[in-house]
């Protein structure tokens, strides 16, 4: 189970595991995408960011009612207390559900029925509404607008997708709009993008965490400013090596970036396609990059420190 830790970059359609996919296929009588769970299995070898992306929004199309992203978040915080997850963010992608039909209410309201049932695990939770940064600006506006009814049940929003030409600059308006609603922020930037995104992020979108932020290294005065300010990174390292941003979890930049000072947390990502789930990513560095059980600490510690937790809570976590 390991240490004690919370989890701030998984997102819930990325913990969707391909036994999950057919059962909902069926239940709902809608096609499965693939003739068997080990042939949906077989598509799991990504070349980077976007030739995943294809298969995760294609697999979700099983997603349909209340009951399923109930039973999708349910499995999740399963899994996660296995993990020894206490807290919980979870990332959400409502455009890629209103697209196909499925209203905000029904995401929503499934996702907050697992958390609060997920309190009886030990497990607090909150969501993160993400936007969609290869839509239009207008589009995330509109998943803004239609989220208002539910703001009690959402902590923050997030910026995710394919990321290479698709900057934060295209949704300073939205993400302004979000944090006049009481939101916190947060974005994915140097995951496959530059540093510059890094900034944007930082600078434009005001986040106060960045999701991966790996590629902050290439920029040295980056890499200074986030560790003046604390900037938490989510990094994600089985993430990193299934969508090639490194060959090996050995060649992994995490240790860089703790001996820089930062405020590196570990995470998951999307489980169901990297190859494990958050407490598997803590056993994969410290094998892989022989972190000591201090380190592990640290990065637990790291992650109820760079949650949104009440600060008395907080403590009481760490
Ligand atoms: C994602 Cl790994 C990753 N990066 C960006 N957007 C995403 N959505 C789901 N997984
Ligand atoms: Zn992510």
């Amino acid at each position: 189970m390991g240490v004690p830790k919370a989890e701030l970059h998984v997102h819930i359609e990325g913990t969707l595991e391909p036994e999950l996919v057919f059962d909902l296929a069926r239940r709902n009588g809608v096609p499965a995408p693939a003739a068997s769970v080990e042939e949906l299995r077989a598509r799991y070898r990504f070349t980077g960011l976007r030739s995943f992306l294809d298969v995760y929004y294609a697999n979700m199309a099983v997603l349909l009612t209340e009951q399923d992203f109930h039973d999708l978040a349910a499995a999740y915080f399963a899994r996660a207390a296995e993990q020894g997850v206490r807290h919980a963010e979870v990332f959400f992608d409502p455009q890629a559900h209103l697209s196909r039909g499925v209203s905000m209410a029904t995401v929503v309201q499934g996702l907050a029925a697992a958390a609060d049932e997920a309190r009886h695990l030990g497990i607090s939770a909150g969501l993160i509404l993400c936007f969609l940064r290869d839509e239009p600006a207008a589009s995330a506006a509109e998943a803004l607008r239609l989220a208002e009814p539910f703001l009690d049940r959402i902590v923050a929003v997030g910026l995710d997708s394919a990321e290479a030409g698709h900057p934060p600059s295209g949704f300073v308006d939205v993400f302004a709009t979000a944090r006049d609603m009481g939101l916190h922020a947060v974005a994915h930037a140097g995951e496959e993008g530059p540093p510059e995104y890094v900034r944007e992020a930082l600078d434009l979108l005001r986040v106060e965490r960045v999701d991966h932020g790996v590629r902050s290294l290439e920029d040295p005065a980056l890499i200074a400013r986030l560790r003046d300010e604390q900037v938490p990174l989510t990094v994600c390292p089985l993430s990193n090596v299934r969508l090639r941003s490194v060959d090996t979890i050995s060649e992994h930049p995490l240790p860089r970036l703790m001996d820089e000072g930062l405020l590196v947390t570990v995470n998951s990502d999307d489980p169901a396609y990297f190859g494990g789930y958050v407490a598997d990513n803590f056993a994969a560095v410290r094998s892989g990059l022989g972190l000591s059980d201090a380190d592990l600490r640290l990065l637990a510690a790291n992650s109820f420190e760079a949650s949104f937790l009440p600060e008395d809570r907080k403590t009481e976590l760490i």
